[in-house]
């Protein structure tokens, strides 16, 4: 409750995104992490055409007008949090058991600040001790040699690592024999890229930033722009300053679905001018997202009864299969059914089927919202039928147009990270580098917690990224890698991986991607993609954390040659000139030829995109439409269906604060956001706690207990809250069908009062039930920014 007058009341955003706001948040992390000066002239550096670093805090591209200072809020916090002055050195690790720091909160690990050089658990006195870089590499080199079967070692990766590190890392793991290569990507984009190559033969956006330019209508799907892909904004406010429409596709109306300062231009900021960043919004409920797409495309079928312009015929004859399949699945779809599936009104879906007939060229943008689902896959696919329809494929302003997450998350999967590899890759793989790798599909991310459960997979590699918290069933997973012979993480700072390990642990700190990486040849420059398929290099300024941080090339290349004595593949001297490690991976990457060069050019180079230029690598050797009934999305009587997401204050695992702007919260994470009369139907009153509990594919049952109920518009039988917390919820088992993906946006909830009257304050406290001992705990000690008020209602941010 708010302690000022005990009497919490949620009081919706009502200012523009960006902006002042969001200086203000700015000018508190830069000074909480005092890098007030260093920071800011970081900061300057970021995102710029030759030379600087790309900026670590999402994939939206750079603009294609190079030097203007794109950067946004959320961005200037993640390096800032990266550049913190703060160290987490030996006589932290000495003073501070693990069964200690495993009861602080995951603000209090990561707040301890950058790690400084190689650590190891001591089983005796439960510390953390230092251990020298060549004894690391040595005790992981001798458990992974003395594995009887490869597989029984799994490598995950976190979408950071640079395009160089992530091509090395494949090799070790391909060298070794296994293809156990899980990413954040079975968690987040697998959807995307299933029904992209499905449906067009190449698993990404045909869509670039000049696209976006030129597009006469934008869907916007899934994604919390403001807090998420803030950048995003500027197109968004461009887009309207053109007069093209925006829709906006979410069960809660986002920030980015108002207005915007465009962070930089001043005078803009200085005048508090604000640009509209949305024309419609339209609420389908949770999951209701393939009903609402397909209403529009059986809209666009009617018209076109009547009005042949309504169709791209010449296109879907020339260019796709399967249409009249499609066009039958359609029609016997009824409009009842689309709206009851849909949640929403025939009335609204048509004038957003409208907004998308009357446009010449349209791009459909999505995230999460439709990727965490049980039918993700048949989402995008009905999302790319749409698409076809009027032939909004390969021509400027038109396409697919995936928000991917992690920065290089989309180049981490075109260089090799990936469990399912194509064989024509390994192929190539072995030709060049002489290795002979597995053939057999690796586990993901499910699949590997699984097998650590199992004992079968025994070594766990984290490579960034904070394995423990991301992953779904936070109970099971910790039991997972509890059973591991060994666990170690290449990191920059503490988090609850490092303290939930196996047998034996080792945490590698890492050089961040603001810092300068020293080589025998130089200062050494990585590469990344983005969103929309553009590599380009980045370069660190700063001086590292610490002198015994090691780049995440020379990391790999440490354990390499520790676990294969025999190994004929150049480590070091990849690691002393990256130009070598771009030269071999430009003889085996599709897209990569002359990659010293072009990577070079001033924006980079984009990856050629054979859908872009209507050649699809799929069987038919055409666009293929897909013709599926309708899932039924609606939740049973009783139950609600709950997504988890992002704060604005947060980076998926790293909480920056208890608030959330955007959405009119301070102080609060606890909590679960509901329909009123949902609601008043349970006799839930706001903020009052509740019990969520969470029913698995394979009927087990997972509960939180005192959350706080907040009222917020988003359409009945839904309600949503924050990861990583209600991680809890997710049952192993609850993983799509279509893609893997854990259903992180698809959870089957009852949602009741708390039987006891517990005070909102100790609600906050309580420990997410069944326990992950010790688990995530916001109300543990030290917790520096968590001791004042509980809920407020947004104190309005002031323009
Ligand atoms: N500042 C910041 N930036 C980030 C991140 C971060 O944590 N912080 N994370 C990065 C990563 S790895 C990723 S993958 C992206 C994630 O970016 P987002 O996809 O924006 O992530 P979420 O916060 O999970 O938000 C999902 C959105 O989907 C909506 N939603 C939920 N269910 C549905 C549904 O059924 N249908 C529709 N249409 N919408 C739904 C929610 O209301 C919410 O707006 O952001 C990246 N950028
Ligand atoms: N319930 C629920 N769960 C989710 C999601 C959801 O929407 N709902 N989203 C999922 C998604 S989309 C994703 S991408 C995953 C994210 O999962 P992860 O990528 O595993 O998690 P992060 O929180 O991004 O990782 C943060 C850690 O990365 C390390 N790190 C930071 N920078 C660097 C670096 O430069 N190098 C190295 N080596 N390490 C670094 C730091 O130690 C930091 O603690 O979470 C997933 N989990
Ligand atoms: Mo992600």
């Amino acid at each position: 409750m708010n302690p000022s007058d005990g009497a919490p009341q949620s009081r919706p955003y009502r200012h523009p995104s960006a902006g002042w706001g969001a200086a203000k948040s700015v000018t508190h992390v830069l000074l909480e992490q005092g890098e007030l000066r260093e920071g800011t002239r970081a900061i300057l550096r970021m995102n710029h055409e030759n030379g600087g670093f790309d900026c670590p805090g999402c994939a939206w591209p750079d603009s294609l007008k190079g030097l203007h200072l794109d950067i946004c809020e959320n961005g200037i916090k993640h390096v800032t949090w990266e550049m913190t002055r703060k160290r987490a050195g030996r006589e932290f690790f000495a003073a501070h058991s693990v069964s200690e720091l495993s009861q602080w909160s995951d603000f209090a690990l990561e707040d301890q600040g950058r790690l400084t050089e190689p650590m190891v658990y001591d089983p005796e006195t439960d510390h953390y001790v230092p251990i020298g870089w060549p004894d690391a590499f040595e005790l992981i080199g001798g458990v992974l040699r003395n594995l009887e079967d490869p597989d029984a070692a799994a490598f995950y990766t976190s979408g950071r690592l640079g395009n160089e590190a992530t091509f090395l890392y494949q090799l070790l793991a391909r060298e070794l024999g296994t293809n156990n290569l899980p990413d954040c990507s079975n968690m987040c984009h697998e959807a995307s890229g299933r029904a992209l190559t499905a449906a067009l033969g190449t698993g990404k956006g045909t869509c670039d930033l000049k696209d976006w330019e030129h597009t006469d209508a934008l869907f916007i799907m899934g994604i919390n722009a403001a807090s998420n892909a803030p950048r995003m904004l500027t197109a968004l406010a461009e887009a309207y300053r053109r007069g093209a429409r925006i829709v906006h596709i979410n069960p809660l109306v986002e920030a980015a679905a108002g207005r915007t300062i465009v962070p930089h231009e001043f005078l803009q900021m200085a005048l508090f001018r604000a640009t509209k960043t949305g024309t419609l919004n339209i609420q389908p409920r949770i999951a209701g997202d393939m009903a609402l797409i397909r209403g529009i495309a059986k809209a666009v079928l009617e018209w076109a009864q009547t009005d042949p312009k309504a169709l791209d015929r010449e296109f879907i004859d020339r260019y796709t299969t399967g249409f009249d399949d499609y066009r039958s699945v359609v029609e016997a779809t009824p409009w009842e059914e689309l709206e009851r599936q849909s949640g929403v009104a025939r009335a609204d879906i048509l004038k957003a089927a409208r907004v998308y007939r009357d446009a010449d060229r349209s791009i459909i943008s999505w995230c999460l919202g439709v990727t965490q689902h049980e039918h993700g896959v048949d989402t995008i696919r009905e999302i790319v039928n749409l698409l076809l329809l009027r032939g909004n494929l390969g021509r400027e302003g038109a396409g697919p147009s995936p928000v991917r997450g992690h920065s290089n998350v989309q180049g981490n999967r075109t260089c090799g990270i990936d469990h399912r590899p194509a064989s024509a890759f390994l192929d190539r793989l072995a030709e060049v580098c002489g290795i002979d790798p597995p053939r057999d599909h690796g586990l993901d991310t499910v699949g590997t917690i699984e097998a650590m459960h199992r004992g079968e997979v025994k070594v766990f590699c984290g490579m960034g990224g904070n394995f423990a918290l991301a992953a779904p069933d936070t109970v099971y997973t910790y039991e997972a890698l509890r059973e591991c012979e060994l666990t170690f993480h290449v990191s920059t700072k503490l988090n609850r991986s490092h303290l939930v390990h196996g047998k034996r642990a080792l945490i590698l700190p890492c050089l961040g991607r603001t810092e300068k990486d020293h080589q025998r040849a130089g200062v050494q420059q990585l590469s990344v993609e983005d969103s929309m398929s553009m590599v380009h290099l980045s370069v660190g300024m700063k001086k590292p954390a610490s002198p015994h941080l090691l780049s995440e090339p020379a990391i790999i290349a440490g354990i390499a040659k520790a676990a294969l004595p025999e190994t004929d593949t150049p480590w070091d001297w990849y690691v002393e000139d990256y130009d070598r490690i771009r030269d071999t991976m430009a003889k085996v990457l599709d897209g990569f030829e002359d990659f010293n060069r072009r990577v070079r050019l001033p924006l980079g180079f984009r990856i050629r995109q054979p859908a872009r230029e209507l050649v699809f690598l799929t069987p038919s050797g055409k666009a293929e439409f897909s013709a599926v009934p309708l899932p039924d999305a609606v939740p049973a009587p009783g139950t609600l269906l709950l997504g988890t997401m992002r704060s604005h204050d947060q980076w998926n695992t790293t909480i920056y604060s208890d608030d959330d702007r955007y959405r009119g919260i301070e102080n609060l994470r606890t909590l679960v956001f509901m329909n009123k009369d949902d609601m008043r139907e349970r006799g839930i009153g706001q903020f009052a706690p509740v019990e969520v509990t969470a029913t698995s594919k394979d009927g087990s049952q997972r509960s939180l207990k005192g959350y706080l109920a907040v009222e917020y518009a988003i359409p009945r039988g839904c309600a949503a809250g924050y990861m990583p917390e209600m991680n809890v919820l997710v049952g192993i088992r609850d993983y799509s069908e279509q893609s893997d993906q854990p259903l992180m946006k698809h959870l089957k909830v009852t949602i009741v009062a708390s039987p006891s009257t517990e005070s909102a304050d100790a609600a906050r406290r309580a420990q997410p039930e069944p326990s992950p001992e010790p688990g995530p705990d916001p109300g543990a000690k030290p917790v520096p920014r968590m001791d004042s008020p509980t809920v407020a209602g947004a104190r309005p941010v002031r323009p």
